[in-house]
């Protein structure tokens, strides 16, 4: 239960793991959803960019997952990309807070291209303590609580330790900004990466998925600019909890309204690719 404290919201391990079971089971019947639209003509509307979309899918699912959600926990906050997207403000206080996409990789699902996750995230005093992202095409279920390990699908899942960038897979992606200068930049750092000698770069269009699978150790670094707080909160916790470091690209701790991220199999890793990019500036969430 939570405690009356009047400074810090507090809550035990069995509360957390209450909240992670309700986040699966809405993620489930999000995914549903998402997988009986997957093949089907989609709607789609433009948001900032003409490669930024929306279709009635996420609005539909965000609403259920929030819905669901608020019946449960009656006290709780949230952010919704489709909410703010509608002109809701993000608000990030001390009460536990859910931080939901419900279809990141909306350009994938727009293709029936496999790569769609439902993202829920949990902060509570402002610190990110569980994530479910749920790949219902795939069947993919990660979840995380924090100091308690990360899984996918039941087994736990460990990022892969990598240290040296020339034998790294590294994930990125160009993204939804058709900006000149951010086309440029993002377009250096992949130049920079490619001739430090990487295995090979890859994009799966989807910033949470990317992450998750870092943290099972299938790549070894992801990095991006220009994302939002619900493409990375969810997946965040559940790439610490596979061993993985998570930063701000620009030096310093993760900053999930700070629109960028790099996040990796090693710190030694993360400070290598770090030191190669062109940092890019977004207005922050
Ligand atoms: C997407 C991110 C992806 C980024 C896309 C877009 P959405 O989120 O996950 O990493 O490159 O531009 O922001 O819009 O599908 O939820």
């Amino acid at each position: 239960m939570a405690d009356a404290s009047p400074d810090l919201v507090k809550f035990d391990d069995e509360d957390v793991m209450n909240f992670l079971e309700a986040a699966v089971d809405v993620a489930r019947l999000a995914g549903q959803k998402i997988k009986e639209a997957y093949l089907l003509e989609k709607r789609v509307e433009i948001k900032s960019s003409a490669a930024d979309l929306v279709t009635e899918t996420d609005q539909l699912v965000e609403k259920k997952i929030i819905g669901t959600l608020q019946e449960k926990f009656p006290d709780h906050c949230f952010i919704g990309e489709e909410s703010v997207a509608a002109g809701q403000k993000i608000e990030l206080t001390d009460a536990p807070t859910w931080i939901i996409d419900p279809v990141d990789g909306t350009t994938n699902f727009v293709h029936s291209f496999p790569f769609v996750a439902v993202c829920i995230g949990l902060a509570i005093n402002k610190n990110l303590v569980a994530g479910v992202v749920y790949n219902a095409i795939l069947d993919e279920m990660f979840t995380a609580i924090r100091g308690k390990g990360a899984y996918c699908n039941d087994a736990q899942i460990h990022c892969s330790g990598q240290e040296d960038i020339k034998q790294s897979l590294v994930m990125t992606e160009i993204g939804s900004s058709r900006k000149q200068e951010h086309i440029d930049a993002k377009l250096k750092n992949i130049e920079a990466i490619v001739k430090n000698g990487v295995h090979g770069v890859r994009s799966l269009g989807s910033a949470a998925l990317n992450m998750c699978h870092v943290a099972r150790g299938d790549s070894d670094l992801y990095v991006e600019y220009g994302i939002h707080c619900w493409d990375m909160a969810a997946s965040a916790v559940i790439l610490e909890e596979a061993g993985g470091v998570c930063a701000d690209p620009k030096g310093g701790p993760l900053d999930i309204m700070s629109r960028q991220i790099i996040c990796g199999s090693s710190q030694k890793l993360v400070d290598t690719v770090s030191q190669l990019l062109t940092h890019i500036d977004f207005e922050r969430d």
